[in-house]
Formats: C-alpha cells, structure tokens, sequence
C-alpha cells in the first residue's frame, strides 16, 4: 500500500476554519505530529511518498481534500474552498504514474474528505465543500467501474468523513449528531462517546486503523470489537480543523 502525504505548510496559521475559533497554532509541534502520522503509516507496512512543502498554501498538508483514488483510476476534485484549489495541480502530477486521471469541473465542488467508499459503494456529504453536481460528475466517472455513488445529507461539521468512517467493510463509527445512522442501514454501527464528537474518523490501513490519541473512550468501544487501533496525536493539525484521514491520500 502507498500514501502521499504532503509536509506541513508554514503558513498554516492562515488555513481555513469553518466551524472552528482561530487558535494560535505551534508549527514545529505541527510538523513533529505529521512525521509520527507518516512514521505510523510506515510501521503499518505503507510506503509513504511526501511531497514539498507548499508554503504558500495554507492548508495544504490535507492531501486527502484534492483527489479520490480507487483501484481503476483517481479523481482530482474541485475544492470547495477557493483558497485550496491550487493544491490539485501537483497531487494530479503525484497520482499520474499510478492511475488514470479524471477531474472535477466547475460548477461541481467536491472535497475529498466528504467522500466515504466502502466496497463499491461511494457515500458523498453534501456539505459547504461538495454539491450534487459532483455526485453526478462522480456517477460518470465511477459507474463504468461497477461503483455506486450516493449523495447524503449531513449535519453541522466540516465533512462527512467528521461525522463517519469505516472500520471495516461491513462497520461504521458514526456521530449520530452530524449524520443520521439510518443512512448508513445494513452496516453495523458504533456511535462515538458522547464526549468525543470528533472521534468518527478514522484511516483503514489493510485490517490496521489508524487512530487520533484524543478519544479514548471511543477507542476503547472500537478495540472491545478486536479491531487493532494505532493512535497518532494530531491535536495541533485538529487546530486547522484536520484529522487523521486528511493527512494522506492511501492506495494499493
Ligand atoms: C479546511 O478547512 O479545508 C482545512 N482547514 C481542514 C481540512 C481538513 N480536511 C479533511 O478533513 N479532509
């Protein structure tokens, strides 16, 4: 399995916040975090490709945002947020040795991390960054290959993958407060502890899950069901209102 990973930008105190207060923002501690993300990524077997640094573009280390990559091909997205947008030109460039490239066009705006797959199925959050022009978009560059894409309502969070993840193709972690569990019927379903409303989200890496430090109480729930959890401690990357899945874009 391979991971690109982008290094932290030094103007991330400039990122964007949707749902969040500006907090001062340590970038050495920053950057520390990132390399144990990526140091974690390779103890679990991945071969971590990590770009430059694009210092000019605040957000950037959120790879996850700019691309989807399934086994047939990846789609490079148009970020909801004008600022991210010229983060996908050199994620295309990283991706094109590997899978054929399709991309998201205007008026549709998709963020990567609205984009939930299990199996064939592909879940799209219709937040503040994705709209139903990119589930259409999505349905012609996906259907070809057998997957089925479905758009969702979701509540007050950034993305849908803040409010759900897998833990495996059968398992959800869900905060039923940001997204309804019967959207997700046919799957067994864990609920994030009432206290760890960000704790839905979480890197399937091969039958690894690859975890944030600050929920214990839902980490616990998660290995109670023999799921094998590796924790990161992402607490400042949560400051630009990151999370473990943002950080790398993880294909075979
Ligand atoms: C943003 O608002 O775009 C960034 N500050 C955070 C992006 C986090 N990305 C993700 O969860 N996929």
């Amino acid at each position: 399995m391979k991971a690109i990973t982008r290094a932290v930008s030094s103007a991330m105190h400039h990122c964007e916040l949707t749902h969040m207060d500006r907090q001062a923002l340590d970038l050495d501690r920053a950057r520390q975090q990132h390399e144990a993300y990526n140091q974690a990524l390779r103890k679990l077997g991945v071969e971590v490709i990590e770009l430059p640094e694009q210092a000019e573009l605040a957000d950037s280390v959120f790879v996850e945002d700019t691309a989807l990559v399934f086994d047939e091909v990846a789609v490079i997205t148009h970020p909801g947020a004008v600022s991210r947008r010229p983060e996908t030109a050199s994620i295309a460039e990283a991706l094109e040795p590997y899978r054929p490239l399709r991309h998201i066009e205007p008026p549709a705006i998709l963020d990567g991390g609205d984009v939930l797959t299990i199996g064939k199925n592909v879940y799209v959050g219709l937040s503040s960054r994705s709209n139903r022009d990119a589930v259409e978009q999505l349905k012609t560059h996906l259907q070809p290959f057998g997957y089925r894409v479905h758009g969702l309502a979701m509540g007050q969070c950034l993305h849908l993958k803040t409010a759900v993840t897998a833990l495996d193709d059968q398992s959800v972690l869900l905060n039923p407060d940001w997204v309804d569990p019967a959207l997700f019927e046919g799957y067994a379903i864990v609920e994030t502890h009432p206290d760890e409303p960000f704790g839905a989200n979480v890197v399937r890496v091969g039958r690894h899950l690859l975890y944030g430090a600050a929920y214990p109480n839902t980490q616990a729930s998660i290995a109670a069901l023999g799921h094998d959890v590796h924790t990161v401690d992402m607490s400042e990357l949560a400051k630009a209102e990151g999370a473990v899945t943002c950080c790398s874009l993880l294909f075979n």
